[in-house]
């Protein structure tokens, strides 16, 4: 298995469900300004929407999109705690906060990693929606100690790499109480501390 990635992007959350799971992978890093692999290949042949994550399997499929790469990797290997299995509503559940945190987190962040947005359309439109956004999962933490509940699972792979992103946008997460809990709690687990680890953050 190959994952090409970016260092800091949302790539790292199926690095950490990699390594929730122990599974071995090659990661291979991709210059997304040049659509270009380390090696020099050009990256729009593997993924052509240009985007990382793009996950090559061991029976050589590429699979792209980031909600869609974790369902994989989680049915693939039976991982249950991570994703439950069809018929069990739980799944829905997971795949529910999944879904919340790729289109309406994520996609909101992506403009605010724009260099040509004037700053002031960022503090007032993005930043705004983002906070408001973040309140939701402030809410939910209130009775469940990770999203989908009192146990790890996808969605709190991927909400572990927006809340990293915060800093860069000078959000303080000390602003909410329950998502700096939960932040801090993310940082302690192996598989999180291996995926910053090996894309160069303490
Ligand atoms: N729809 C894609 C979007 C992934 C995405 O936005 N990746 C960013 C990095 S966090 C990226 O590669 N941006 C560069 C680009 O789209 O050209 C997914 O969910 O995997």
């Amino acid at each position: 298995m190959k994952l090409y990635y970016t260092k800091g992007a949302c790539s790292l959350a199926p690095r950490i469900v990699i390594h929730e799971l122990g599974l071995p992978c090659e990661f291979e890093e991709v210059d997304l300004k040049n659509k270009k692999t380390k090696p020099g290949e050009d990256y729009l042949t593997i993924n052509p929407k240009g985007a990382v994550p793009a996950l090559v399997t061991d029976d050589n499929q590429i699979l792209t999109e980031n909600a869609v790469i974790q369902q994989y990797l989680a049915d693939n290997n039976q991982a249950s705690s991570l994703l439950p299995p069809i018929k069990d509503f739980n799944r829905y559940r997971v795949l529910e906060w999944l879904n919340y945190i790729a289109t309406e987190l994520h996609k909101t962040c992506a403009p605010l990693f724009n260099p040509s947005l004037p700053q002031e359309i960022k503090d007032k439109f993005f930043i705004p929606l983002l906070k408001k956004k973040l309140d939701y999962v402030e809410k939910a933490l209130e009775k469940n100690r990770y999203v989908a509940g009192d146990h790890f699972s996808l969605p709190d792979a991927y909400l572990c790499v927006i809340l990293f992103w915060l800093g860069s946008f000078k959000i303080d997460i000390g602003e909410w109480k329950n998502l700096s809990r939960y932040f801090a709690e993310l940082k302690n687990r192996k598989a999180v501390q291996l995926a910053f680890q090996e894309e160069g953050f303490a």
